[in-house]
């Protein structure tokens, strides 16, 4: 009689159960179902403070306990991962007493809310790794194939020698002034508002892509809305104002704009703000460089535009890739030839990579070190902002001289 070897179970504990919560469970769930995982996840405890609120969203995403009390989470033998999906003002003490217990981590973008709390967190996840035990953060756009094999365009050599980067990062769901207050229009929550909300996924994407680091800034923030209604009965995206006349102050910024330098002499621009009308999701990544040119733009996320600058001149032009062909990254564990996947298939490519690292003893990426960097981009581009003296801010009209 043969018998087939199980792979070991990875019980993961996760805390959070809202927008990213669900898509986490998701990629836990989806992720065994279609990749050859060494490790098998279980979805073994959600966390979350409302015990009956918890209980429903583990019922319907499939987790098997519930916990109140995330110590309580990080103290249990039986869960050997910890999956943060909770706002930013939390991440860097439940990483780190994760870690400090021998759990590995995911914690959601931004890493943390200051240059601080990310340190503490990289530090911890550097000593934890020594022991065996590992730490990513979920930038899980760079796990889109178009982004992945982007980057791959650029380690062959096919751009040259990058010279521009162009980011942005628009959405509209703030736009109308009616929308209520949540969570991440709060400073001490979230750390900041576009710039840390989606800004951090085009520093990550941009520097993930090329392989560059971002080395100076100089930036422009602003805040639309002061004032918002408070949240009524459905909170967060797409959630509804209460009726009785109360508001809330915003405390982050509602667009942030900064040209950046990066390693090596490339320059970029980069702008992120949840305003631009009728832009849904549109995380746009241009790279020029001597031999070649890519755009990309999430909302058309099966597609890479590339340009091949030794094509003949009467030939040359961008040409579509459709990253939907069982040769690109990830695309071949799905479904067959140009049929294309969707904004949740990253976060379960993200779970595909971080087992696989913690199984093989590798460090997975982007680990905490690499967040710490984008964070200390963030923290660069709000210090320009405050100070426009920096970048020589020159009002119009100009005094006569
Ligand atoms: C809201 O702007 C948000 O949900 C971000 O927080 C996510 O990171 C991004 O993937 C989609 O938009």
């Amino acid at each position: 009689m043969t018998t087939t070897q199980q792979p070991s179970t990875l019980r993961v504990g996760m805390v959070g159960y809202a927008f990213m919560g669900a898509m986490h469970s998701h990629a836990w769930r989806t992720a065994p179902r279609f990749f050859d995982l060494p490790l098998r996840p279980e979805l073994a405890v959600l966390c979350g403070r409302d015990q009956v609120a918890v209980k429903a969203a583990a019922d319907t995403m499939g987790w098997q306990e519930t916990e109140t009390d995330w110590r309580s989470l990080v103290e249990r033998d039986d869960v050997d991962l910890i999956d943060i999906c909770t706002p930013g003002d939390t991440h860097a003490e439940i990483a780190i007493a994760a870690l400090e217990a021998g759990k590995h981590v995911l914690c959601e973008k931004p890493l943390a809310n200051s240059v601080e709390e990310a340190e503490r967190m990289a530090e911890a996840a550097r000593s934890a790794e020594a022991k065996g035990t590992y730490a990513m953060c979920g930038f899980s756009y760079r796990r889109t194939p178009a982004l992945t094999l982007a980057r791959r365009l650029v380690e062959q050599g096919r751009l040259g020698e990058i010279r521009h980067i162009r980011a942005q990062y628009l959405q509209d769901w703030l736009s109308d002034e009616n929308v209520p207050m949540t969570w991440r229009l709060d400073r001490e929550k979230s750390g900041s508002g576009a710039l840390g909300d989606i800004g951090a996924h085009s520093i990550d994407a941009a520097q993930y892509v090329t392989g560059l680091d971002i080395s100076g800034v100089s930036a422009l923030m602003n805040t639309f809305v002061h004032q918002r209604p408070l949240a009524g009965t459905r909170i967060g995206l797409g959630g509804t104002g209460a009726d009785d006349g109360r508001t809330g102050q915003v405390t982050v910024d509602d667009a942030a704009i900064f040209s950046a330098r990066f390693d090596g002499g490339a320059v970029g621009v980069f702008e992120a703000t949840r305003f631009a009308l009728g832009r849904k999701n549109s995380m746009r990544l241009e790279v020029n460089g001597t031999r070649g040119s890519l755009a990309f733009d999430f909302e058309n996320m099966n597609s890479l535009e590339f340009y091949d600058g030794s094509t003949d001149a009467e030939a040359a032009g961008f040409t579509t890739i459709n990253v939907t062909e069982p040769v690109h990254p990830y695309t071949g564990n799905w479904w067959p030839s140009g049929h294309g996947l969707g904004y949740e298939h990253g976060f379960t490519h993200q779970v595909v990579d971080l087992v696989q690292s913690i199984s093989g003893g590798t460090t997975p990426s982007p680990s905490f070190d690499e967040a710490l960097r984008v964070q200390k981009v963030l923290h660069a581009v709000e210090r320009s902002a405050a100070d426009e003296s920096r970048w020589q801010w020159t009002d119009l009209p100009l005094a006569a001289s």
